[in-house]
């Protein structure tokens, strides 16, 4: 993206919704765990920025239900109907049976679930195109084995151009049964990495479900609900096409409420947020999937994307050994297709000491083989040792670096360091002290790379955008928060 000074102003904006908070929260992964999960598919209004309540549908968990499924890593409630649906965490080699209740109204008619990249077998309910269907306050069980790790997407397989865009979609996790042995859990993590591959250790996770809707489409379907509400109805006439989405989402929120606290009750659809963090250095696992009709060129502005699968299938070289995947600039969303990406970040390339390290403070750096301090037991583990103690001023760097989506919490520092001899700093007045209590990092866009959809109901800046927060390693990145 090429920021011009509306974008800029739209940054600035970002940046203080991101920042101006006492600790802006992120997410990781929330979802629910076990082997059981009782879904059902309702109807209720979701929420935008601009102040619009849309009608639309979900998959929630089902309060009928005899016992519910347990939050992880977040404990919590599980809404009857949310956008996306809940995240099913399981664990390879698992036999996963999902039942699927239709709460839906009437005129909705049948509704169903598919659950591409799995065999599945399904009982109950009646039979459908594409599996079998649960007529309205009716019940249909699927049953597949997770028998590979990664992400996988899933959505209603019963008139689909309707229903998925009302919002009849979610994703599934399977993490991997036999993690490498090299690989060590973060404290929000899912797993300690993300296949059975010593190359796909991880240090965070974000979940990223990109989707869109147009209004107009749910409005048509409102009218008609309403116009019957006991059976039998005339199915619902939908005119999908032409086609003029004016919401563009991130785990069904569009920006800033997406960088909002995750199971926020203002909010009470729409549970998961999409706010990555993280410290410099780590590896962050970014799954994403494609829940639109539309291709969304998702673009993660600070280093590109090591692309490790798409659908669940990693990408390796002929003899296994390492890591095939192209390294992405943007990531191409595909319509029901699902990616696992490996992104990382260092201050390489800024030329100045990001960690704001001064002669005679005891720090060292100690080269690796990359260029990077060696030492995992200091705060500055993976600092690019050729700025260690560098002082300012410096030479600016390259323009491409810096100029396109990095932006700063009033000081080129990342957040003031605890240790001794950090104190007596050359930070700007009233930047001093943030950390703790104040969040003070860097921040990157993330946004889709198709302008028009970094707009909520035609206005910027909205839709399919976040941010990246780099933060010290001072800073607890609390993801329960
Ligand atoms: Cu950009």
């Amino acid at each position: 993206m090429r920021p011009t000074t509306t974008m800029r102003r739209g940054l600035i904006f970002g940046i203080l919704v991101t920042l101006g908070g006492a600790h802006s929260a992120s997410a990781a992964v929330p979802g629910i765990t076990g082997t059981t999960f009782n879904l059902v598919a309702s109807d209720d209004f979701t929420s935008q920025p601009d102040g619009a309540s849309i009608y639309s549908w979900g998959y929630g968990c089902d309060a009928a239900a005899s016992s519910g499924p347990a939050f992880a890593p977040f404990p919590g409630n599980c809404p009857q109907m949310q956008l996306p649906g809940p995240t099913l965490i399981v664990t390879e080699g698992d036999t996963v049976t999902v039942q699927l209740r239709n709460g839906l109204p009437v005129a909705a008619g049948n509704t169903s679930i598919l659950f591409p990249g799995f065999k599945v077998t399904s009982s109950g309910g009646v039979n459908g195109l594409l599996t079998k269907e649960a007529p309205v306050g009716g019940v249909v069980t699927y049953t597949f084995k997770a028998d590979k790790p990664g992400t996988y997407a899933y959505y209603s397989g019963t008139h689909a151009d309707l229903q998925i865009e009302m919002g009849l979609f979610g994703a599934v996790i399977v993490r991997p049964a036999h993690p490498p042995a090299n690989c060590t859990k973060g404290d929000f993590s899912l797993a300690s990495s993300a296949y059975n591959h010593p190359s796909t250790c991880y240090d965070r996770e974000y979940m990223f479900q990109l989707s869109e809707m147009d209004s107009r489409i749910h409005d048509r379907a409102y009218a008609q609900v309403q116009a019957c509400s006991s059976g039998p109805c005339p199915p619902i006439v939908a005119v999908i096409e032409p086609y003029h989405p004016n919401y563009f989402l991130i785990n069904g929120r569009s920006m800033p409420d997406n960088m909002d606290t995750p199971y926020s009750p203002a909010y009470p659809r729409q549970p998961y947020n999409a706010n990555p963090h993280m410290h410099p250095g780590e590896n962050v696992l970014m799954r994403m999937v494609g829940q639109g009709r539309w291709q969304h060129p998702f673009h993660f502005h600070g280093n590109h994307a090591r692309v490790l699968a798409r659908d669940g299938n990693l990408l390796l070289s002929t003899d296994k050994t390492s890591l095939a995947g192209p390294l992405l600039f943007t990531t191409p969303t595909v319509s029901g297709q699902t990616q696992d990406q490996i992104f990382s970040w260092t201050g390489k390339g800024l030329n100045w000491d990001v960690y704001n390290h001064r002669a005679g403070d005891g720090t060292t750096c100690t080269p690796d083989a990359n260029g990077y301090h060696n030492n995992p037991a200091a705060p500055n583990y993976r600092e690019w040792c050729a700025d260690h103690l560098k002082p300012i001023p410096v030479t600016p760097p390259d323009p491409t670096i810096v100029a396109i989506g990095q932006w700063y919490a009033g000081t080129p520092y990342l957040g003031l360091q605890t240790a001794p001899g950090y104190t007596t700093s050359s930070e700007p007045p009233g930047t001093l002290n943030q950390n703790p209590p104040k969040e003070s990092g860097y921040a990157y866009m993330w946004h889709s790379h198709n302008e028009r959809e970094i707009t909520t109901n035609n206005v910027f800046p909205g839709g399919m955008m976040s941010m990246l927060l780099i933060d010290p390693f001072t800073w607890h990145i609390d993801e329960a928060q």
